[in-house]
Formats: C-alpha cells, sequence, structure tokens
C-alpha cells in the first residue's frame, strides 16, 4: 500500500454540556471490520515504539490522551503525523513501516485492528519489509 492511502480520518464528535462522544464504526467510518483494540499507556518519556510493518493488517490509531508522533513509510516515501486529538484517528494500511515517538506523559494511544494478534503478520527487520515493498509495487 503507498503512502497516499493512508490518511486522518475525523470521527464523529457529539458535543454535550456533559462532555463528548465519539465513536468509530467498523466498516463505516474505518474501511475495515474491527477484531482487536490494544493500547499503549504509561509509556515512559523519550520511549519509541513500532519499528514495524504489517502485512495485512488495517488499523485505526488514536491518541486518546495526550499526544504522541508517528512516522509511516512505505519504502519509498515518508511522513510524520502528530497525533493528539481523541476525535482525530490515523488510518494505517498493510505494509506500512511505522515509528513512534515524543510521547507526552500520561498519553493513551488506542489502536482498532482488523485483525487478531500474528506475529507471522509482521516484518520487524527494516530490509526484508522493504524487499517485500518493493516485489509488490512489481
Ligand atoms: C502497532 C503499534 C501502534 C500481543 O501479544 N498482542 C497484541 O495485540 C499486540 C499489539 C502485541 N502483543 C505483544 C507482542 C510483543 O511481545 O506485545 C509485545 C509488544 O508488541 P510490539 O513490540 O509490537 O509493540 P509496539 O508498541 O511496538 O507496536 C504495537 C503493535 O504491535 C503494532 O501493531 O502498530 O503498537
Amino acid at each position: 500500500m503507498s503512502l497516499s492511502n493512508c490518511k486522518l480520518i475525523d470521527l464523529p464528535k457529539i458535543t454535550d454540556h456533559r462532555g463528548n462522544l465519539t465513536f468509530v464504526e467498523g466498516g463505516s467510518h474505518i474501511p475495515f471490520d474491527i477484531a482487536r483494540v490494544y493500547y499503549l499507556y504509561d509509556v515512559p518519556g523519550g520511549a519509541e515504539r513500532g519499528g514495524h510493518a504489517h502485512k495485512d493488517l488495517h488499523q485505526l490509531i488514536v491518541a486518546m490522551s495526550g499526544s504522541f508522533d508517528i512516522v509511516l513509510d512505505d519504502g519509498v516515501n515518508k511522513k510524520r503525523f502528530h497525533l493528539n486529538r481523541s476525535y482525530f484517528g490515523l488510518y494505517v494500511g498493510p505494509m506500512i513501516w511505522r515509528e513512534m515517538d515524543n510521547f507526552s506523559s500520561g498519553c493513551v494511544c488506542m489502536v482498532l485492528a482488523s485483525n487478531r494478534y500474528d506475529e507471522s503478520d509482521y516484518y520487524r527487520d527494516y530490509s526484508d519489509f522493504k524487499k517485500a515493498a518493493e516485489n509488490n509495487k512489481q
């Protein structure tokens, strides 16, 4: 997948004097059904996460609290996103390398994913990813 298919999605936001509410429906607001939810929290200052790509997984990455940066890389182009709002989600498709850093204190990063956890879906070595991304384009 090319980086141009990854995008920030503006999620519905119901504002109310009691507080705001945002919701995500699989297949409607995001282009996949949700099979798994996971979240990163208690991330120490200066930590970096990611450093991998997925072969088939589709994801929506949301800063539920605080902020962080994520650099997406399709093997040719790279783009840095700053996530800091719980009503914006970053859609990331398959075959996109990602690196995450600049986590604020108290940050919670939630990920909605199209499949259950499967270690064989990961490229954790950049040169393996790059070779596979080049082959996919041919
Ligand atoms: C991603 C970023 C945003 C599981 O057992 N089940 C799970 O659902 C996940 C996501 C991970 N794990 C295990 C696998 C590793 O032993 O938890 C450990 C840490 O996983 P990882 O090093 O992949 O964590 P991150 O924060 O670098 O990456 C995770 C996701 O793997 C990845 O899909 O996009 O969060």
